[in-house]
């Protein structure tokens, strides 16, 4: 094993330093897809051009495009570029490839959205939002388990009461993390749940609570109009509650997931962003347009289906990973 065999004071750190070299690698076998092709593409791109012409920054404009950074984000990125370009600032095709890579940092470098925070001695509650098959449960399975190994006590509410299988599911996951699952018969009305889950938090002394909830109804209901109600019984039970709202998207989706952002931010007002499936697509490049557009920061990404495979999102990490 790396790192047994050293000195035992800085056995510490150098397991430490083991561990992210490790952590790093993972996240760069997930991003895999986007790297190759991304990355890829523009070093073919690169290869051999001893200057910056027009014809290589429409191949450029071309990459950006298809790499699912979005319109309006390319468009900023080739401006910027031919700004430095005609004031002779950038002349190198080489150099071209480090000023993206610092742009798109800087668009990946995205501060707090201001959210309510609880009471000391209240539980956080976090409201789980997104359309269906994005990855709630299992983000939510896999958020438990980091606070849980904070030493931090976390109950589910089973909200997504529609299908006996997605409350099933939860229970599985809260076994799996040690948390309680609170919990009514199929088909009842979610808000109530919310109201009996946040009760049991209270007087529990729950320190966070997420609350599971449906992608799509087949009631007459619309879902936003669920959501909401769903909101304003937490709020009501507990004021501040939710104090987060996160919004699950499945990167595969590409540009899809940027219309969801809109949906569900106009109608719940979001606090953070998760992304999954980054490990099954090229698409990668979705996660700087959603920053650069909605400047709501991206709080976890998904490389995986194993429980580590939830990853708090870190832009220098993640741009390292897809183009060095
Ligand atoms: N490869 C991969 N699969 C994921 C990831 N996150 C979730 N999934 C899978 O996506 C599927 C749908 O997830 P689920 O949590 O049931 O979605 P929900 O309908 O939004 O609650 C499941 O098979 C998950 O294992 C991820 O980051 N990577
Ligand atoms: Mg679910």
């Amino acid at each position: 094993m790396p790192g047994l065999s050293k000195k035992k004071d800085t056995g510490k750190e150098i397991k430490d330093a083991d561990q992210d070299k490790g952590l790093f690698q993972r996240l760069q076998q997930g991003l895999l897809k986007t790297r190759s092709t991304f990355t890829g593409r523009l070093d073919r791109l690169f290869l051999g051009k001893k200057e910056i012409t027009d014809d290589l920054l429409e191949e450029l404009e071309e990459i950006l495009f298809t790499s699912d950074i979005g319109v309006t984000t390319t468009q900023e990125l080739i401006d910027s570029v031919q700004e430095k370009v005609v004031r002779k600032e950038l002349k190198d095709p080489e150099k071209l490839k480090d000023a993206l890579r610092d742009h798109i940092l800087s668009f990946l470098k995205v501060t707090e959205v201001p959210h309510p925070v609880p009471e000391p001695g209240e539980p956080l509650v976090i409201l789980v939002i997104g359309v269906n098959g994005v990855g709630k449960t299992t983000t939510i399975g896999k958020a438990a388990q980091r606070f849980r190994m904070e030493g931090k006590q976390v109950m589910l509410v089973a909200a997504d009461t529609f299908r006996a299988a997605a409350v099933e599911q939860l229970v599985v996951w809260g076994e799996r993390v040690e948390a309680e699952v609170i919990r009514q018969k199929t088909g009842a009305d979610p808000s109530a749940v919310v109201f009996d889950g946040l009760t049991a938090a209270i007087s529990r002394k729950i320190d966070v609570v997420f609350i599971d909830t449906a992608g799509r109804l087949h009631t007459k209901t619309n879902l936003m109009e669920e959501l909401s109600k769903i909101h304003r019984v937490a709020g009501r039970k507990l004021p501040g509650a939710p104090h987060e709202a996160w919004l699950v998207l499945d990167a595969t989706t590409g540009q899809n997931a940027i219309s969801q952002v809109e949906m569900f931010n106009k109608a719940l007002g979001l606090s953070h962003i998760i992304l999954t499936k980054l490990d099954g697509t090229a698409k990668g490049g979705i996660v700087v347009g959603i920053l650069q557009q909605f400047k709501i920061p991206v709080k976890y990404i998904g490389i995986g289906e194993k429980l580590d495979d939830l990853r708090p999102f870190n832009a220098e990490d993640f741009v390292q990973a897809i183009f060095d």
